[in-house]
C-alpha cells in the first residue's frame, strides 16, 4: 500500500524518466527506431526498473497514468528530435501498453489526445502489446489493433513465442511485427539447443507478411543465425542499452 501511495506521488511529481533503446535494421545497420523504457526517479532510492513497480501499478490500474506519461515523454521528445534535425521522417517510438490499458475504452481517445499534442504522426507511434495479453481477448483485441491501424498506428507483439498464439487470429490481425522473445536468442549457442523455434517464427512471421525484431541480442553468436534467417530488425545489449535522452541525442547525431 506504501508503494502504492508512493506511485501517486512519483506521478504528481513527475518521477518517471524514459530510456530510449535503439532498434536496428538489419539490412542496413541503421537505427530505425527506440522502444521506450520506463524507469522511476526516486528521490531518495535512485533509478527504480520496471520491474519493481510495474506489477503493483498493474494491480492497482495506475498503470494506465503511467503508461500515457511514457507515451506523452516519448512522442514529445521524438518530435523534439525531428525537429532539431537529428530524426528522419521514418523512424520511430514503441511505447509498451499493459493489457488493463489496452483494453479500457477511452485508449484510442488518449492516443489521439497525445498525438494532437505533441504534433507526432501515428505513423511514428507504434504500440507494442505482449501476445499474452492479446490472446486473453483476441476479437476484442483486433477491434482495437484495427482502429489504431486506421491511425496508421503500427502494433508490435512483444514476448513473442510465450503466449500460445491462436494462429488463426494472427493471420487476420493487422499487425506490423512479432518481437522474438529475448529467452529465444539467449539460449543460441547453448549446448544441445538450436535455432529451430527462431527459424519456426521466421517462417510465421514470413507467411504473415510481418517484420520480425529479435530482443536481447547480447552476443555477435547470436547475431550471426539472427541475420542468416533474414530477421529484420534487432534490439540488444550488442548494439546499445536503454539510453537517457540526451545519450540518444548523441547516437542520433553520430551514430552508435
Ligand atoms: O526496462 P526493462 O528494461 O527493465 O523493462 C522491463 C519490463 O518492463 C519489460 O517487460 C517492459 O515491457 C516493461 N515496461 C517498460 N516500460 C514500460 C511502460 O512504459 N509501460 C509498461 N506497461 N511496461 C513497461
Ligand atoms: O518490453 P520488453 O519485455 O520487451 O522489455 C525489454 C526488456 O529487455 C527491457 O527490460 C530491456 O532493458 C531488456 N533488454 C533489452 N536488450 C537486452 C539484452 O540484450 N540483454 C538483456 N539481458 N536484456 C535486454
Ligand atoms: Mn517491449
Ligand atoms: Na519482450
Amino acid at each position: 500500500l506504501q508503494l502504492e501511495i508512493d506511485l501517486r506521488k512519483a506521478l504528481e511529481r513527475n518521477e518517471f524518466v524514459v530510456y530510449y533503446q535503439p532498434i536496428i535494421s538489419l539490412m542496413t545497420n541503421q537505427i530505425v527506431g527506440f522502444e521506450a523504457l520506463v524507469r522511476w526517479l526516486h528521490p531518495q532510492e535512485g533509478l527504480i526498473p520496471p520491474i519493481k513497480f510495474i506489477p503493483i501499478a498493474e494491480e492497482t490500474g495506475l498503470i494506465m497514468a503511467i503508461d500515457l506519461c511514457v507515451m506523452r515523454q516519448a512522442c514529445l521528445q521524438l518530435r523534439n528530435w525531428q525537429k532539431e534535425g537529428l530524426a528522419d521522417k521514418s523512424l520511430t517510438i514503441s511505447v509498451n501498453l499493459s493489457v488493463k490499458h489496452f483494453v479500457s475504452f477511452n485508449l484510442l481517445q488518449q492516443i489521439d489526445t497525445i498525438l494532437a499534442e505533441t504534433g507526432l504522426d501515428g505513423q511514428n507511434l507504434k504500440l507494442e502489446i505482449t501476445e499474452s495479453d492479446i490472446m486473453k481477448n483476441p476479437e476484442f483485441a483486433s477491434q482495437i489493433i484495427v482502429q489504431l491501424k486506421n491511425q496508421q498506428i503500427q502494433f508490435i507483439v512483444d514476448d513473442f513465442g510465450t503466449g500460445y498464439s491462436s494462429l488463426s487470429y494472427l493471420h487476420r490481425l493487422p499487425i506490423d511485427t512479432l518481437k522474438i522473445d529475448r529467452s529465444f536468442i539467449m539460449r543460441i549457442g547453448n549446448k544441445g539447443e538450436n535455432i529451430g523455434i527462431i527459424q519456426a517464427i521466421m517462417a510465421l512471421a514470413n507467411s504473415l507478411g510481418m517484420n520480425a525484431i529479435a530482443e536481447g541480442v547480447e552476443t555477435l553468436e547470436q547475431l550471426e543465425p539472427i541475420k542468416r534467417l533474414n530477421c529484420q530488425f534487432c534490439q540488444g545489449f550488442l548494439f546499445s542499452r536503454p539510453l537517457e535522452a540526451e545519450a540518444v541525442r548523441k547516437v542520433l547525431a553520430t551514430g552508435l
